[in-house]
């Protein structure tokens, strides 16, 4: 079963959290700022913005490479942002942890240097109904290079994964299987031990996209047996531009490097290139430096909040927002799958979601309309796009009512 974060019997103080992020005290269109759409990207803690200012304000340069005081000061800072992530995520060692500049180049990479080294035509990769494009197309392109099969597990209506249905698509054939720990649009926690269960049964590899789950779920890379664990650190409160490949390091040791250039290598010569070890070997050029700083600023933040109170303020949110939705007349909530995170999307009868969404932005509510990078998973559900409102820490009851409040004077609008 999947390790949900435990209940905290804690009070949550959402107001003294919710000073800690400077944009939430703004206004849009003269009316109080409602951020519904953190699992686009989330808002950043102050904590996360000063690190980012300090870092350039005071020990900037470039990592790895100086033998001066600002350069080794900046790679200690850059290394350390490592060691965060790799604590955070439980991860067994420092090589682990690979910066890249999103959970998408993450996938990418595994797809380009693992995929095209390990997976031969006639193989499978298993993904699933409801993955966000980045976790398809990096599959696509695989199976056009090497002839590769790309097998689907189905959703059923509710959004959940059905395991027997999952364990239909695996065989002897899969070499991996990628989808991800929590649906962006279905807010889906997927039953990732049983699916690790059903891809280690077969000898696959099992690839996790954590961009979602992470921010809603403990993550420990060794407890939920995955091979490989990537997110982005924008969706975790920290910057853009900076996300993480996790490993087990034997299968960074066996894979060519993604990309040429400088840190990447041991020696070169014009004959022959030897390379470093992971996770050096790929990190070519110069790195999102700051980028990671912001990000290990972000794990320290979180680790500052009990976790257990945050996990249980968005479900509290999750289940007012369901109820408050349910009783809109002409609403559907599309994504109602048991123990699911806070991520709601829903559409509403006679509205388009782009009118919809473009309508609550006039009320200040930021919400998220379109496919949502998941068209395959749209044609299941027989829509062309949804609305969702995705809640994070700083989200408060008053303003799921907001949501609600906008909503019904949108309807006077639209219809
Ligand atoms: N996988 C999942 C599950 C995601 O939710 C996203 C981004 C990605 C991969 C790609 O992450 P990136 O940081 O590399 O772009 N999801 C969304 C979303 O739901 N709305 O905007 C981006």
């Amino acid at each position: 079963m999947n390790k949900a974060i435990p209940k905290s019997q804690l009070p949550y103080d959402v107001a003294k959290v919710r000073a800690d992020f400077p944009i939430l005290a703004r206004e849009v269109h003269g009316k109080k700022l409602v951020y519904l759409d953190s699992a686009a990207s989330a808002q950043k803690p102050k904590q996360v913005i000063d690190a980012i200012t300090r870092a350039y304000s005071h020990e900037y340069a470039n990592v790895h490479r100086g033998a001066y005081y600002l350069s080794e000061t900046a790679t200690a800072a850059y290394e350390a942002a490592r060691e965060k992530v790799r604590k955070f995520i439980n991860a067994a060692s420092l090589k682990e942890v690979v910066f890249t500049k999103g959970a998408t180049e993450a996938i990418n990479l595994v797809a380009a240097t693992w995929g095209r080294t390990f997976i031969k035509a006639g193989d499978e990769v298993v993904i699933t109904a409801v993955e966000h494009h980045s976790n398809i197309v990096p599959w696509q392109l695989l199976r056009d290079a090497t002839g590769c099969v790309l097998r689907i597990a189905p959703v059923a209506l509710d959004g959940s994964i059905d395991i027997s249905e999952f364990a239909k698509v695996i065989g002897p054939k899969t070499k991996l299987v990628a989808v991800a720990h929590v649906s962006n649009v279905l807010g889906t926690v997927l039953p990732v031990q049983e699916i690790a269960e059903l891809a280690h049964a077969v000898g696959a590899k099992l690839l996790l996209d954590g961009c979602q789950g992470i921010v809603h779920e403990h993550v420990d890379v060794q407890d939920l047996d995955c091979d490989f664990y990537v997110f982005s650190g924008h969706k975790l409160y920290g910057p853009t531009g900076i996300g993480i490949l996790w490993a087990r390091l034997e299968l960074l040791e066996a894979m060519p490097p993604y990309q040429g250039g400088g840190d990447m290598i041991d020696s070169v010569t014009f004959a022959k290139t030897t390379w470093a070890p992971p996770p050096a070997k790929f990190e070519a050029g110069t790195p999102p430096i700051v980028q990671a700083i912001g990000l290990g600023a972000a794990i320290d933040y979180l680790n500052t909040l009990d976790r257990a109170a945050v996990a249980a303020h968005e479900s509290a949110l999750l289940r007012y927002a369901m109820t408050s939705l349910a009783q809109v007349p002409g609403i559907r909530l599309i994504g109602t799958a048991p123990g699911k995170a806070a991520v709601q999307s829903f559409v509403m009868e006679g509205a388009h979601p782009h009118d919809l969404a473009t309508v609550l932005d006039r009320s200040g509510v930021c919400v998220r309309a379109g496919h949502h990078c998941a068209q395959p998973l749209m044609e299941i559900l027989g829509v062309t796009a949804t609305t969702r409102a995705s809640f994070a820490l700083y989200n408060t009851m008053d303003e799921v009512d907001a949501l609600i409040a906008a909503l019904r004077k949108a309807q006077e609008v639209l219809l």
